[in-house]
């Protein structure tokens, strides 16, 4: 004869990762900085997209960078090359950011001197869908070379966004990807936000994007 006993084994890893978010979005209330937390697979452009934001706005902005990387520092060095604040955060096994890595990295920067936080996410669509790291804005970024399906198989972390980009439609047509049908798929996931066609190597859609920015600033009137 079996008897049961329940056992709690359990730990509220996301519970626990939303209190040090709050925390941290504590942090970046009290100096006045807004983060953007920029997700999407490897290679889908989300180092270029800041490289890009911070030679549009880095007069008039004073930026900083967090990048997430499993090993190596090789966006960091990026960002620094444009003179940024920046800290590189390896996540080793790990394949997203949480908030308590979030919380070492803003130690390392110089936050009374930051108006904007860029956090460049570990590349991929699934397991960054869930942590909450502090940020203001969720952006997630596609490329049209992921296949124009890419959209409808990753429905949740697209439905946490407050921006989606689809990046690359420079080489739409050589990939044989649709990227309207993206936009359409991204709509129907969240019907919402902003939508951003993109290609930051013709220029394509980066004003709508730095229009984005700015709106989160809430302060457009001094650019
Ligand atoms: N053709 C094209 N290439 C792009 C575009 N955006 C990024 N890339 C290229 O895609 C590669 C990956 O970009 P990167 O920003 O490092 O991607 P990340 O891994 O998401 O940070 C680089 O070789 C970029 O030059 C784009 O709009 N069009
Ligand atoms: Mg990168």
């Amino acid at each position: 004869m079996h008897t049961f006993e329940e056992v709690a084994i359990g730990y509220d890893v996301l519970g626990a990762n939303r209190k040090l978010a709050q925390k941290n979005r504590k942090t970046l209330d009290k100096f006045g900085i807004v983060a953007f937390n920029i997700m999407g697979a490897i290679g889908s452009g989300k180092t270029f997209l800041i490289e890009t934001t911070i030679q549009r706005l880095g007069k008039s902005f004073r930026i900083g960078a967090i990048a997430g990387d499993v090993v190596a520092r090789l966006d960091a060095s990026r960002f620094e090359k444009l003179g940024i604040p920046t800290t590189g955060l390896n996540t080793g096994k790990e394949c997203h950011l949480d908030a308590h890595l979030v919380e070492n990295g803003l130690l390392k920067l110089p936050l009374e001197a930051l108006d904007i936080l860029f956090i460049e996410n570990v590349g991929n669509l699934i397991c960054p869908t869930d942590y909450e790291l502090g940020e203001h804005k969720r952006v997630v970024m596609v490329s049209v070379s992921e296949g124009d399906d890419i959209v409808e198989k990753h429905p949740l972390i697209f439905g946490t966004a407050d921006i989606i980009i689809v990046n690359k439609i420079d080489i739409a047509q050589a990939v044989n990807a649709d990227a309207d049908k993206m936009v359409r798929d991204a709509r129907t996931i969240n019907s919402r936000i902003d939508i951003l066609k993109m290609s930051l190597k013709t220029g394509e859609g980066i004003d709508e994007w730095i229009d984005f920015v700015k709106k989160s600033m809430n302060i457009t009137a001094r650019i």
